[in-house]
């Protein structure tokens, strides 16, 4: 849940990149850092890893005015997507206040991203949580790749729970969408917030 200081006028939102292994959540947590660094002097952190693969997640903080009157610092994680790190992805999932599904566009990879998304939603039900409670969204990453599924037949595999979210086309590497997805998310985070608040 966001933590909202009315003294200091601030609130925290924790935003999570899930998905499958090599899906794509590093980068784009890589590119959002190369492009904010020179504005807004913050680090991303991440806590070990192997190559490039996550072995427990990226940290990146980064503080908006999204809010009138309130500083929105917004925590971006990132999970390891290999299978056998879950006690990790729920440890990372705790508390979210949103989630971006990054998906890899690959052929090979349907079956991981439709594991992944179903092991999103136990991990969630597990704390009680319904996917559909909270602002997610969907990001088809690796579009630059020659055989990158059809995005209609990834919305078929992952966009058909109770109602459709928006889902984004990217390439992360070269920073497209990544942009446009951290803006919808961050949109739908601050809604809720603001909507919660006024219950
Ligand atoms: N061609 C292509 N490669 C990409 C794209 N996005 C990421 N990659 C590459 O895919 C590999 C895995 O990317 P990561 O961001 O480390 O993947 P991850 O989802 O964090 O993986 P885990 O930490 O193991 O869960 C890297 O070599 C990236 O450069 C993309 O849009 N297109
Ligand atoms: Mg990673």
């Amino acid at each position: 849940m966001a933590q909202i200081s009315v003294a200091d006028k601030e609130v925290t939102v924790k935003i999570v990149y899930y998905g499958p292994g090599m899906s794509g959540k590093t980068t784009n947590l890589l590119y959002i850092h190369q492009r904010i660094m020179s504005k807004n002097l913050t680090d991303m952190v991440s806590i070990a890893t192997e190559g490039d693969r996550t072995l427990y997640f990226d940290f990146l903080p980064l503080e908006t005015d999204i809010i009138p009157g309130f500083k929105a610092k917004f925590q971006l994680y990132t999970v390891p997507g290999q299978v056998q790190y879950n006690a990790t992805r729920k440890l990372v999932l705790q508390g979210a206040d949103g989630v971006v599904f990054v998906a890899d566009s690959q052929w090979s990879r349907q079956k991981d991203n439709v594991d992944s998304f179903t092991n999103l939603k136990e991990n969630l039900l597990e704390e009680g949580v319904k996917l559909s409670d909270i602002p997610y969204i969907l990001e088809y990453n690796k579009r630059d790749l020659a055989d990158a599924a059809r995005p209609e037949y990834m919305e078929y595999l992952l966009n058909r729970e109770e109602f459709k979210v928006p889902s984004f086309e990217a390439v992360a590497t070269e920073g497209k969408g990544v942009f446009e997805v951290l803006n919808y998310i961050t949109r739908m985070v601050v809604a809720k917030i603001l909507k919660d608040i006024k219950k």
